[in-house]
C-alpha cells in the first residue's frame, strides 16, 4: 500500500499528467497539419502517430487495465501497437487525422482525471502509489522526447524556441575522480514509479575506477576527428567500422564542415559546435571508438549507477547524485527548458559527492553495457516494456538528456537503444581501471 497521503499522490499524478500534456501540446501545435502527417525520418513516426499513441495507451492502462472498461473505438487498437506496425509502414496506416488524434487523446484523458478522482490508489500492484499514473506519465514523456527527436530532424523552417541554459558553471579542477571498490545498492525497491528493469534493489561489487567529472565536450571529441579518428580502423568495433565506411560517418550527426569550420544544425538553426558543449548525437560505435583513442573505455552500468547513487560518507545508494531530493533548474538540464545540453561543468549543485557533475540531464551517456534484466526481474506490467528488448543487441543509456522530464529521470533510470542510432539525444564520459 501507498507511502504517501493519498491526496498528495492525486495530486501528483494529476500534476505529471498535466506537465505530459502540456509538453505534448507544444510539440504538436507548433506544426501544421501537413507536418504532423509527415515521416520526416524513417526512422521515426509521423508526429501524429505519437499523439494517437498517447492516448491509446492511456486508455489502454488506465481505462481497460485499471478501470475494467470497454474499448472506446477497437478499431484503432492495432494501428497503434508499437510491434505490429514497424516505424517506417506508419504513415501508410489510415492513422486518425491531427484534429482526430487530438479529440480522442483529450477525450481519454477527461475520464482518466475522472477515474484518478475516484479510484483507490492501493490495492493491486497496477494502483499502489499511484503505479500506473506515473507509467502513463512518464509514457507520454518519453514519447516527447521521441517526438523532440522527429523535430530535430524535420527539414525546414525552425518551430521551436527556448531560453539558452543559463546554469551556474564552475568547471570542475580534475577531469576524473576515483571512485572506491566495494559493494553498493544498485537499482531500487523503494522508488514508487521506478519501472520494472530498475528493480529490484540488489547489491553489487566493483573494483575501484576512474570516472570523468564530466561529458565529453565537443572540443574533445575535435582533437579526436582532427586526429582522424574516423580513419583508423584501430579504435572501432567491426560493426561500428562498418557503418562510418557504408555511410560516409566522420562526424556526429547533424554536423557539416564549410571552410574548415565544424558547424551543425540544431532544430533547424545552424551554428557552429560550440566547444564547451557535451557532444551530442553520437553512436554507441563513435563513442568506444573515442574511448578506445583516448586510452580510455566506456564505464559499464554499474559504474555509472555506482557514481551518480553511492555515497562514500554513508554507504548508501540516494535517489539523485546530489541526494534524495526531487531535481530543481539548480540540479540539472531536465524538462526541455533548454533546446541544448549546457556547458560541461556546469550544475556544481548536481554533483555527486566525489564530484562528478552532470550525470544527471544535459546528455543521455552511453555506458558499455548490454541491456540486461536485474536479478530477481519481473516484467510488469507488460513485457513489451523492456524483456523484449533484453539482450545484446540493445546498449544501456544512463542519466536522461535536456528533453527528458524529471518524472522519466532517476538515479536508477535505464534507457537502451541500439549501437549504431544517433539521432537520440546521446553523448557520453569515459572511465578507466586504476
Ligand atoms: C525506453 C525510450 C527505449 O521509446 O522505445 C515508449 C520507451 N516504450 N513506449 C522507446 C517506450 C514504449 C522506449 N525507450
Ligand atoms: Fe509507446
Amino acid at each position: 500500500t501507498g507511502t504517501r497521503a493519498d491526496s498528495d499522490l492525486r495530486e501528483r499524478a494529476a500534476a505529471a499528467l498535466t506537465a505530459a500534456r502540456v509538453r505534448t501540446a507544444g510539440l504538436t501545435d507548433a506544426v501544421t497539419d501537413e507536418d504532423l502527417t509527415a515521416q520526416h525520418s524513417p526512422l521515426m513516426s509521423p508526429l501524429v502517430w505519437d499523439l494517437a499513441h498517447i492516448g491509446n495507451q492511456e486508455e489502454l492502462w488506465l481505462l481497460r487495465r485499471v478501470a475494467g472498461r470497454e474499448s472506446m473505438r477497437p478499431e484503432i487498437n492495432p494501428l497503434y501497437d508499437a510491434f505490429e506496425h514497424p516505424r517506417a509502414e506508419r504513415p501508410k496506416l489510415p492513422l486518425l487525422g491531427p484534429a482526430e488524434a487530438r479529440r480522442y487523446a483529450a477525450e481519454v484523458r477527461g475520464r482518466v482525471f475522472d477515474l484518478l478522482e475516484k479510484t483507490p490508489l492501493e490495492g493491486s500492484t497496477l494502483l499502489d502509489d499511484g503505479f500506473a499514473f506515473g507509467m502513463i506519465a512518464q509514457h507520454e514523456q518519453q514519447h516527447d522526447e521521441t517526438m523532440l527527436i522527429t523535430h530535430q530532424l524535420r527539414a525546414g523552417t525552425p518551430v521551436l524556441t527556448a531560453p539558452e541554459p543559463d546554469a551556474p558553471f564552475d568547471p570542475p579542477v580534475a577531469a576524473e575522480v576515483l571512485v572506491p571498490g566495494g559493494p553498493f545498492t544498485m537499482g531500487t525497491s523503494a522508488e514508487p514509479w521506478s519501472l520494472d528493469n530498475e528493480r529490484p534493489a540488489h547489491v553489487r561489487d566493483t573494483a575501484p575506477f576512474w570516472i570523468d567529472t564530466a561529458p565529453v565536450t565537443n572540443a574533445a571529441y575535435l582533437a579526436f576527428i582532427a586526429d582522424g579518428g574516423y580513419r583508423d580502423p584501430r579504435w572501432w568495433a567491426a560493426p561500428g567500422w562498418e557503418q562510418i565506411r557504408a555511410h560516409s560517418i566522420e562526424a556526429p550527426l547533424f554536423w557539416h564542415q564549410e571552410a574548415g569550420q565544424w558547424l551543425r544544425r540544431r532544430f533547424g538553426v545552424v551554428e557552429p559546435v560550440p566547444d564547451e558543449e557535451p557532444v551530442l548525437h553520437v553512436s554507441w560505435y563513435e563513442a568506444d571508438a573515442y574511448a578506445r583513442w583516448a586510452g580510455r573505455r566506456l564505464p559499464t552500468e554499474t559504474e555509472w549507477e555506482k557514481a551518480a547513487r553511492h555515497d562514500p560518507g554513508t554507504g548508501r545508494s540516494t535517489r539523485y547524485p546530489w541526494g534524495d531530493a526531487d531535481p530543481t533548474p539548480a540540479h540539472a538540464n531536465l524538462g526541455q527548458r533548454h533546446l541544448r545540453p549546457a556547458r560541461a561543468g556546469s550544475y556544481p549543485a548536481g554533483a555527486s559527492p566525489l564530484g562528478v557533475h552532470q550525470l544527471i540531464g544535459d546528455v543521455w551517456e552511453w555506458t558499455s553495457s548490454d541491456f540486461l534484466p536485474y536479478p530477481g526481474f519481473r516484467a510488469f506490467p507488460y513485457k513489451e516494456y523492456s524483456q523484449v528488448f533484453f539482450g545484446p543487441e540493445h546498449k544501456v543509456l544512463r542519466g536522461g538528456s535536456f528533453a527528458v522530464d524529471p518524472v522519466a529521470c532517476r538515479g536508477t533510470f535505464r534507457n537502451w537503444d541500439l549501437p549504431v542510432r544517433r539521432q537520440i539525444f546521446s553523448g557520453f564520459r569515459t572511465a578507466r581501471d586504476v
